[in-house]
């Protein structure tokens, strides 16, 4: 595939007023979440609520891609289209989530590094000929005492920029997801200080990686207090952090940056967003999300694993990705929350 090819599938994830759904909980995610609404975690109860959120009607509106974990790219939505298929003819862009999660880094306590290359190579053919046209891969980064040491995020970035590199040469675009973690009472300005260490890191092993910034997006975390921390930063101080700390670290040439929610409010993590857009800075390339939880909270909690409530959990998620749309162009208002779904 043509550099050009990955070019358009990337702004079309990222398109004005656009973000990405991440729905691309893995099996044990999955079940923390559903507990949470006393739902059992079967294969027939994840097929139903994931079915929910596909056929959401005008969810292309605001939803340019969506992100699948392996079970769902391979099923069939309850009226027996493929998962990738319905997306793709609703207008979003099917993508498929292909780390295989965030492991122990040896003689690193407390660190991960993010294991899925072995392989990795063949999975993107095949992901590709059942439809995906992008792809994810999350590193972890914590902050804590001592940590993050230089061999962790080494260690993550290298593994980030071979991955992106493999998604290219399989005509799928990259989503880059460096996250850093937002538990800990670290401060804003220690998360700034780690965001810009992780994000210079990922864009030198990129570099040397040959990876297409034209074809690939960005997901990273916000620059954040910690949620521990006793002084919080407000709305106006995260914008600010976050859009200087990217446009020091991010080329111009990348197309989209969408964030992760990461364990923030709905509310927050839209009207941070929202924040960015009004800052009175230009920013080189969309800004956008890519949120999981802060889009999905309200439509699962809603559903509660009853069919019956399935069209109320979809006014749920349709409102949510109205005001994440909304934010993405700076035009969201607190007071759009109360508006009827
Ligand atoms: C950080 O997690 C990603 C974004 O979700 P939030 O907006 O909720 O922070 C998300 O795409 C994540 O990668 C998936 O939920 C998969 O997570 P697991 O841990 O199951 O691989």
């Amino acid at each position: 595939m043509s550099k050009q090819a990955l070019e358009s599938t990337a702004k079309d994830m990222v398109a004005p007023g656009k973000g990405l759904l991440a729905m691309d909980e893995s099996s044990p995610t999955c079940k923390s979440r559903f507990d949470k609404i006393g739902v059992a975690c079967t294969e027939e109860n994840r097929r139903a609520y994931r079915d929910l959120l596909v056929t959401t009607k005008g969810l292309s509106e605001f939803i340019g891609g969506a992100i699948l974990f392996d079970e769902t790219i391979r099923d069939k939505t309850l009226a027996g289209t493929p998962f990738a298929t319905h997306l793709a003819k609703s207008g979003i862009v099917p993508g498929i989530k292909v780390d295989k999660g965030a492991k122990d880094l040896a003689a690193h306590p407390g660190e991960k590094v993010t294991e899925g290359l072995d392989g990795l190579r063949e999975r993107l053919a095949e992901y590709r000929e059942i439809g995906a046209r992008f792809t994810k891969w999350r590193a972890v980064i914590t902050i804590g005492k001592g940590i993050p040491t230089r061999g962790c995020i080494e260690a993550n970035a290298h593994a980030l920029a071979r991955y992106a590199a493999l998604a290219q040469e399989a005509g799928l675009v990259p989503i880059v997801e460096p996250e850093v973690l937002i538990n800990g009472d670290h401060t804003i300005e220690r998360c700034y200080e780690v965001t810009e260490y992780t994000l210079r890191t990922v864009f030198a092993e990129i570099a040397v990686q040959r990876v297409a910034l034209e074809g690939m997006v960005l997901k990273p975390s916000m620059v954040i207090s910690g949620l521990e921390c006793p002084q919080r930063a407000d709305v106006q101080e995260v914008a600010q952090q976050t859009v200087r700390c990217l446009l020091d670290t991010v080329p111009a040439s990348v197309p989209g940056v969408a964030f992760l929610s990461g364990g923030q409010s709905n509310e927050e993590a839209t009207a941070h967003l929202n924040a960015m857009h009004n800052l009175g800075v230009e920013l080189p390339w969309a800004l956008t999300f890519s949120y999981a939880r802060a889009l999905q909270q309200p439509a699962l909690e809603t559903w509660k694993g009853d069919a019956a409530n399935v069209a109320a959990a979809q006014k749920a998620l349709y409102h949510r990705a109205k005001l994440n749309g909304a934010a993405a162009l700076g035009r969201y208002k607190a007071s759009m929350e109360k508006e009827a779904a």
